[in-house]
């Protein structure tokens, strides 16, 4: 059974997201060396991330009235990503852990002081998909739908660029944005080569620390998860709850970071990390710093052999009601597991196949995962380099 549900004086700090379970305070702040991409298994791959990117975003959380500040583990995906020197073409922000503009302006500072300057970052999804019910009445060669955005334009163009299956991407926030380029553009879709998303839970009541939490990527626009599960032409690799809440990024770190660690980049991060990891360590009180969540997507790609994952589990997406961040009232529920689970009659259910990653074939891994996540933080040398 649950216990202890989060009863904080503030009701929006109520809106938790899934995060971290890692028992053991590390308190090292030793650089330690990363992951090899020689690991990668597929290293001539190209990346889009579609992202709620907020590092060093200190207010405005959870697309806009929360106070507190946003979620920093989509930049610690990207800086992997960098340190790997994969193909990034594309990063789309959108709203969830912040607004899509402020996202966007996040994800600029966090790339600009790695000295990363390629003109690939695009504006994404400013809400769920039901809250604009817009339609377009058609013209020429552009789609009727509503959801298009440059973003979504730019992912259809990277995707148009490159050969059929050469282009993963990579999910780490609401899905908005990736089923409304399925809807507008199927054609672009259909030639990616895989989903790799931070989404799903076995049961869709993922609790932390005794704190119910919420399957935040999904909750933010369950129709839209619901949309890209159920298609049947891009394989979607879920990496879930079970596993994704191990790894953190130590407040010990983040400090000897934000006092002027060893480089300016690390100092960027460090201040930049400082007040989300303080709000989190104030919630949870098993673990001191920020969560690294989102990280595990490249982690993965990049060490597939330390994951446990299973083929063909039976995804359901739960639609009860709108979009709900609270897990106290949510009617939503992502649910991934080996055999289909029943469905309440009461909601849109949306079904399909995937891949689930549920934990580390070592428990060693997790502070490789870790090590890997200080390490990357550094300039940027260039994909040729
Ligand atoms: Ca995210």
């Amino acid at each position: 059974m649950k216990k202890g549900r989060l009863t904080l004086p503030i009701p929006e700090a109520i809106v938790v997201k899934l995060c971290v379970l890692k028992l053991v305070l590390l308190s090292l702040v030793s650089i330690v060396i990363g992951c090899s991409s020689s690991n990668s298994a597929n290293p001539a791959s190209v990346l889009i991330f579609s992202t709620d990117y907020g590092l060093g975003v200190i207010n405005g959380a959870t697309n806009g009235p929360d106070r507190h500040a946003a979620d920093t583990d989509d930049a610690y995906a990207v800086t992997l990503a960098l340190q790997a020197n994969l193909d990034i073409q594309g990063i789309i922000t959108s709203f969830g852990n912040n607004k899509a503009q402020p996202s966007f302006e996040s994800a600029r500072r966090g790339l600009a002081i790695l000295g990363f300057d390629k003109d690939i970052l695009r504006i994404g999804a400013e809400g769920f998909l039901d809250a604009l019910p817009v339609r377009f009445e058609p013209l020429g060669g552009e789609p009727a739908v509503f959801c298009v955005n440059d973003g979504v334009r730019l992912m259809r163009d990277v995707l148009d660029t490159n050969a059929s299956g050469m282009v993963t991407l990579i999910a780490l926030g609401p899905f908005t944005d990736i089923a409304c380029l399925q809807r507008a553009f199927p054609d672009s879709f259909n030639k990616l080569r895989e989903i790799v998303g931070l989404v799903g839970s076995r049961d869709g009541k993922p609790v932390l620390q005794g704190i119910d939490v919420v399957d935040f990527n999904f909750a933010m626009d369950p129709t839209a998860l619901g949309l890209v599960l159920q298609q049947t032409e891009v394989a979607f690799t879920a990496i879930m709850f079970e596993v994704s809440q191990f790894g953190i990024l130590p407040t010990g770190v983040i400090d000897y970071w934000a006092a002027g660690g060893a480089s300016l980049e690390q100092q960027f991060y460090g201040q930049a990390s400082q007040a989300h990891a303080q709000y989190w360590s104030a919630i949870f009180s098993q673990t001191d710093g920020q969560a690294l969540f989102d990280a595990h997507t490249i982690f993965y790609l990049l060490n597939p052999q330390l994951y446990m994952c299973t083929d063909n589990m039976h995804g359901a997406a739960v639609v009860g009601g709108y979009p709900d961040t609270s897990a106290a009232t949510t009617k939503n529920f992502f649910t991934v597991t080996p055999e289909p689970v029943q469905r309440p009659q009461d909601a849109t259910v949306y079904t399909g196949t995937v891949r689930g990653c549920t934990s580390f074939v070592d428990p060693d891994s997790v502070t490789l995962l870790e090590e890997s996540v200080q390490a990357s933080v550094k300039r940027y040398q260039g994909a040729d380099s």
